[in-house]
């Protein structure tokens, strides 16, 4: 029985990612009996090799007739819905639906445990897994799980007291009954310029969340958040909100609905964007009686997920920092506005630009003491944004330059402002390659010396 979907005996996977290959596993689980196609338009599926037996496998392309003939289609969040395959089998009235969809009916089904749900442009991650600790410090049994990185579908696997669920906005396209106890819209800068019409229609997708939760937050400081329908919602923010910045006892407090919860001078996260991050992460808790006492515990013990503005080498005066998460200009935004800066600054930016105007950085880097090094794909970009600006190929290339003239105080900073699509598989691996990278050049950096 797959809750939600009475009568299935054919469904159609598209996508073989972490998504698929959830999905596929989900649907064994739940319905042995039934039919499963898969279809995955990359050459090599990389789940190819865990599907299980009897499942039917189309790669290198779209095999319509599957598409056609399923009573349900699963997509992946990679696949767009405006992919003609897909627009020719929702016109021919087979249905669409992403896992978050499946996730949700069956927690629904299921009675019991709430989802919590956050959404935006950066801070997801953060948010997410922050909120996670924030309920594991409270004694919660707690699934964390959606875009951070962890297939929403695996987490029904274990029973759980509470979801906490990080949708992008391709998950949420998706997604119609999502049933959360409680949203957040985090924030709204451009991103995934290549897959949407153009901003409005990016809201648009973020903005579902809103229409399938109990209690809706949005972000007091960035407008674009609230809510587009004319029903009520809470706000996070640094001036103003029901969980807001606050003076108390000569020190910036986090308040929550009037409640004081603790200084943001003893929070372990660093930078004024994890301040808001910690608000919204706190009025998300509060909505499942979480305790002020265990969301400031939590605040006091997390330091963040790695590739978020991650000191990873430091040696000689010289600090090399981690941002790799950093994929949007926003994101590449905040770690420049965060920065406690003594010497000079080595930006790496480049990589797979996703369509965005980078032209807005100027103005962030103009006031400050830095070198900028642009590479990859979309590296030439990035050159009219500083009069320092030098062109490389690879990251690499960039950092064995930044090595021959890096001096002690000076901070290397990989905030790429860009996927890693075109020269890596992901984030991550750029990140370690970077992190790699600057021990191994920390080396030479002594010999100049
Ligand atoms: N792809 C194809 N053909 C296919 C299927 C996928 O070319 O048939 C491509 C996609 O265009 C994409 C890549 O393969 O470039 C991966 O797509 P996918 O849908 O198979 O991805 P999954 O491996 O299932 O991972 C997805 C999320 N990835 C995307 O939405 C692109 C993961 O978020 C998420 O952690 C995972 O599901 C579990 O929920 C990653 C991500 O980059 C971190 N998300 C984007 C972001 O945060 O900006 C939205
Ligand atoms: P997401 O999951 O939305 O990509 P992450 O928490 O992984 O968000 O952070 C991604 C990048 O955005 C990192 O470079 C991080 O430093 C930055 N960031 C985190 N929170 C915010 C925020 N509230 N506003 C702007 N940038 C942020």
């Amino acid at each position: 029985m797959i809750p939600g979907f009475a009568n299935l005996q054919r469904v159609c996977v598209v996508g073989l990612g972490m998504t698929g290959l959830s999905v596929v596993n989900y649907l064994r689980r739940q319905a042995p009996e039934l039919e499963i196609y898969v279809i995955d338009t990359r050459a090599v599926a990389p789940g190819a090799e865990q599907l299980p037996a009897n499942v039917a496998l189309y790669c290198g392309g779209f095999e319509q007739s599957w598409l056609n003939q399923a009573d349900l289609i699963v997509a992946s969040p990679g696949i767009g819905l405006a992919t003609p395959a897909l627009q020719e089998a929702q016109q021919a009235g087979v249905p669409i639906v992403g896992d978050i969809e499946l996730f949700a009916l069956a927690v629904s089904a299921s009675g019991h445990a709430p989802i919590l749900a956050i959404t935006g442009s950066n801070g997801k991650s953060t948010v997410t897994s922050l909120l996670g600790e924030m309920a594991k410090a409270d004694g919660r049994q707690v699934g964390v799980g959606g875009n951070i990185g962890f297939a929403a579908l695996d987490m029904l696997k274990e029973p759980q007291d509470l979801y906490v669920l990080e949708l992008s906005s391709f998950q949420l396209e998706t997604t119609s009954h999502l049933n959360a106890k409680a949203g957040v819209y985090l924030n709204l800068s451009e991103d995934h310029m290549d897959r949407y019409q153009g901003m409005a229609d990016y809201d648009a997708a973020k903005q579902r969340l809103f229409a399938q939760c109990e209690v809706a937050i949005a972000n007091q400081d960035d407008p674009a958040t609230w809510p587009k329908s004319n029903r009520e919602y809470l706000t996070f923010g640094f001036e103003q909100g029901d969980y807001v910045l606050a003076q108390h006892q000569g020190k910036a407090w986090l308040q929550a609905r009037g409640e004081w919860v603790m200084p943001i001078d003893e929070i372990a996260l660093i930078g004024r964007h994890n301040v808001a991050n910690a608000l919204a992460a706190i009025a998300l808790a509060q909505q499942v009686g979480i305790s002020l006492a265990a969301c400031a515990q939590a605040l006091r013990e997390y330091h963040g997920l790695p590739h978020r503005c991650q000191c990873v080498h430091q040696a000689h005066g010289i600090r090399w920092v981690n941002d790799s998460k950093a994929t949007n200009l926003a994101s590449t935004g905040a770690a420049l506005n965060g920065l406690m800066l003594e010497g000079r600054l080595h930006l790496l930016l480049g990589g797979d630009g996703k369509g965005a105007d980078f032209s807005e950085l100027a103005a962030l880097l103009a006031p400050l003491n830095v070198a900028i090094y642009c590479y990859g794909r979309d590296g030439d970009q990035m050159m009219p944004l500083h009069p320092s600006a030098q062109r490389f190929e690879t990251l690499e290339q960039s950092m064995s330059a930044i090595a021959s003239v890096v001096k002690s105080g000076d901070m290397v900073l990989l905030s790429p402002a860009c996927a890693s699509w075109d020269q890596f598989p992901n984030f991550m691996v750029r990140g370690e390659t970077f992190a790699k990278l600057a021990e191994k050049l920390s080396d030479s950096v002594v010999a100049l010396q």
